[in-house]
């Protein structure tokens, strides 16, 4: 992934836990490097090397790093410049949902190296959305719950989120509601 999201991921615990958490993250990630540039891209084996590591010294779940990441990176873009970019892409949560693939498509048009996960919403009778999420990562589920917090904020709407049960389908599902 760019380095713009292990950036967030320091940006994360150095907010939230303090510096001396994150140097102690990065050594338990035993990786050869720590100085991330967001415009290169790097192996996903470093970013989950940084959440596994996080996840042992904060003493959190993966899945509760993962979502408090996703919570974090709407905030941590537009702070980095992506604001513009993100006020584009709508100006309710539905429409925000229904074009994050045009979203990805437009940061890959300058970012080959990109890999963009997949988003379909499908509005429902009683007003709800079920979105479809698919990625080419493995476990990242629990951070786009994290993203839809973050988005609700965003949006500052009070939103019901459910991941679904598999139905045996090949992607996740997650039940949106707004209150
Ligand atoms: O492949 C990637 O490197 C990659 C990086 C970030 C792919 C996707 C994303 C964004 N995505 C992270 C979760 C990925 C989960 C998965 O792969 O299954 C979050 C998508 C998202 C969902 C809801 C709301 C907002 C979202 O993202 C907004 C967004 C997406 C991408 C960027 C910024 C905001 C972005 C911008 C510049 C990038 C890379 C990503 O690269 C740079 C960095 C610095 C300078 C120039 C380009």
């Amino acid at each position: 992934m760019y380095g713009l999201v292990n950036r967030a991921i320091q940006g994360l615990v150095v907010e939230k836990f303090g510096q001396d958490k994150w140097r102690r993250i990065c050594e338990r990630a035993e990786l050869q490097q720590t100085n991330f540039v967001a415009m290169d891209a790097y192996d996903d084996a470093i970013t989950y090397a940084l959440v596994g590591a996080a996840s042992a010294e904060l003493e959190l779940d993966a899945a509760a790093v993962l979502e408090a990441f996703g919570e974090y990176w709407t905030v941590y873009t537009i702070d980095e410049g992506y604001g513009s970019l993100l006020s584009m892409m709508g100006d309710t949560l539905e429409e925000f949902l229904d074009n994050l693939d045009s979203m990805h498509a437009r940061v890959g048009a300058t970012m080959p190296q990109l890999v963009p996960p997949s988003f379909e919403r499908e509005p429902r009778p009683d007003g709800s959305s079920v979105l479809h999420y698919r990625s080419d990562r493995a476990g990242l589920a629990p951070m786009v719950l994290g993203l839809l917090r973050g988005l609700a904020k965003r949006f500052t709407v009070d939103l019901e989120i459910e991941h679904l049960e598999p139905d045996g389908s090949d992607h996740e599902r997650f039940l949106v509601r707004v209150r």
